[in-house]
């Protein structure tokens, strides 16, 4: 193992001790209505209020459980709730009322036109009454029962703030005020670009506890957990048993509105288990399962007999996993893992700053209300195009504390970017470790660092260095007696005075031994 991924290693090793501190961190923040999916509540798909490709609609047109009409065409593959034609409108309906208090929805869509601009939009329903399949609001009716979210294309206010997502509750008394697109009555929105995307966009709509999540997938990968917090909103009283539908319009300006998958599941808090199906088959498949096992084991246990030597090679063979290799997959596992942390914490941070749009929002129309008829300002989403309301202070809230959490929110966005890089590096650097163990069979990986190589690089200079002043010394002393003359600093001594001195000092030396070796030989005569 070379320098380069030894460092690697260390890297990753260290970094996996901190994980459990974020995942502590992480999990201590959580709030048990935010993600149903995660705390025991029972998921049911409904199928009677989903649609799908393939064979979406019938060849007769018709898409089962549900109702279309206007200028809505169905095919096998999806919806065009309504095509790039002007003054188009069009809807779906569940030909069904609801079951069920609390449900999720997952709607894949394309919103697509040759503008730079479309219209009108693309609207998502639960009311109590079917809309209609030509109305004022985004191909439905206005005066609605219930909720609304509109994919809104196209900016009517001339605001510079769309496509634009938002909620709107309506209790049937309402108008939809399209002058503002909206922004007098939403709920909650988010600014999110929706139209032209390489992959379908995605919404998935929850209501759950009364708490009404919009979570948005921008279409940019066709990753499934890419999805982002649009907007939440809690304590929201939708009315029972409405209806599930989908309308668009297109007006001047034309988009093709097409919805490839209506997933409808239905939530359940725990311990509420309905149907007594379940059970039944739970045994029927146990049974299976074990019947099953048994006829493995026996096949396993004959294969043996058939094949004794078999066996133990191949337990060897998982016997040798290579020290690399190990390492290796305890790496990738590791970085799964902390892959899935940072997704889940990234996913936290987005709901806080969604929880945060909200609160400036609701903020910048009390100061609004209170500055007396101050035109509102829609909310902005997308981080960096946030201002904070310029009136001064009308309430408890000041403006310092408004910049305060923005500049919070800036920081956690920086620090969710930074961790995304850093996952990113970690990622490649594995991957080239794993393409070198793939080139290396022998299960050595080989060394190809960079580091190593500079190194070598920088020894070779020096050599050349320390050879070049070595011929030089050895030019110098072989220079001839003129070159002494030459002599810079005054100091040196010349070469053949120097070996002079030397012979008659090692002479001196060598008579003062020889007489001091007689005079003792002589003092032991005495003796
Ligand atoms: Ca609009
Ligand atoms: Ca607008």
């Amino acid at each position: 193992m070379d320098l380069l991924s030894r460092r690697n290693m260390l890297f990753l090793r260290s970094f996996l001790l901190i994980l459990p501190l974020l995942v502590i961190k992480a999990s201590g923040q959580a709030n048990p209505n935010v993600n149903p999916g995660q705390v025991g509540v029972h998921r049911r798909f409904e199928y009677k209020y989903s649609f799908k490709p393939p064979y979406l609609a019938q060849k007769d047109g018709t898409v089962p459980f549900w109702e279309y009409g206007g200028n809505a065409i169905a095919s096998s593959e999806m919806v065009r709730v309504a095509p790039s034609l002007r003054s188009q409108k069009g809807a779906i309906w569940t030909k069904n009322q609801l079951n069920f208090d609390w449900w999720e929805v997952e709607i894949v869509f394309r919103v697509n036109g040759r503008g730079r601009i479309g219209a009108d939009g693309l609207a998502f329903w639960y009311t109590t009454q079917k809309g209609d399949y030509n109305g004022p609001v985004f191909g439905s009716s206005d005066r609605w029962n219930g909720l609304g979210i509109f994919f809104d294309s196209f900016d009517n206010d001339n605001k510079h703030n769309n496509p634009y997502i938002m909620a709107v509750l309506n209790d049937g008394t309402k108008q939809f005020d399209h002058a503002n697109d909206g922004t007098t009555q939403l709920l909650s929105g988010c600014l999110r670009d929706f139209r032209n995307k390489p992959f379908p966009t995605r919404a998935r709509i929850e209501y759950y506890n009364n708490v009404l999540t919009v979570l948005f997938h921008n279409g940019m990968t066709n990753n499934n957990d890419d999805y982002e917090m649009c907007l939440r909103a809690d304590g929201v009283q939708l009315p029972k048993n409405g209806y599930f539908g989908l309308s668009a319009a297109t007006g001047g300006l034309a988009d093709d509105h097409d919805v490839y998958h209506f997933l409808t599941t239905s939530l359940h808090p725990a311990g509420q288990i309905v149907e007594n199906k379940v059970p039944q088959d739970n045994e029927k498949l146990s049974q299976e399962y074990k019947e099953y096992q048994e006829k493995l084991e026996k096949q396993k246990q004959e294969y043996k007999k058939d094949h004794p030597d078999e066996k133990e090679e191949e337990e060897w063979d998982e016997f040798y996993e290579s020290e690399n290799q190990r390492e290796l997959r305890q790496i990738w596992q590791g970085q799964s893992q902390i892959f899935e942390h940072i997704r889940e914490l990234s996913r936290k941070m987005d709901e806080v700053i969604g929880r945060q749009e909200n609160t400036l929002s609701l903020v910048s129309r009390g100061l609004g209300a209170a500055a007396g008829g101050v035109v509102q300002q829609p909310p902005a989403a997308g981080g960096a195009a946030q201002q904070p309301p310029m009136v001064g202070v009308g309430g408890t809230i000041s403006r310092a504390e408004i910049d305060l959490m923005v500049a919070n929110q800036n920081n956690l966005l920086a620090t969710a970017r930074e961790l995304r890089s850093l996952i990113g590096d970690i990622h490649a650097r594995t991957d080239s470790i794993l393409q070198q163990q793939q080139r290396a069979p022998s299960g050595q990986v080989q060394s190809a660092g960079y580091d190593v190589q500079a190194i070598i690089n920088e020894m070779r200079d020096g050599m050349n260095q320390v050879k070049q002043g070595i011929t030089h010394v050895g030019q110098k002393l072989g220079a001839s007696p003129q070159a002494q003359t030459a002599c810079p600093t005054g100091n040196c001594v010349g070469v053949t005075l120097f070996l002079s001195v030397t012979a008659v000092q090692l002479l001196l030396v060598f008579l003062y031994t020889i007489f001091k070796s007689r005079s003792e030989a002589q003092a032991k005569k005495f003796y």
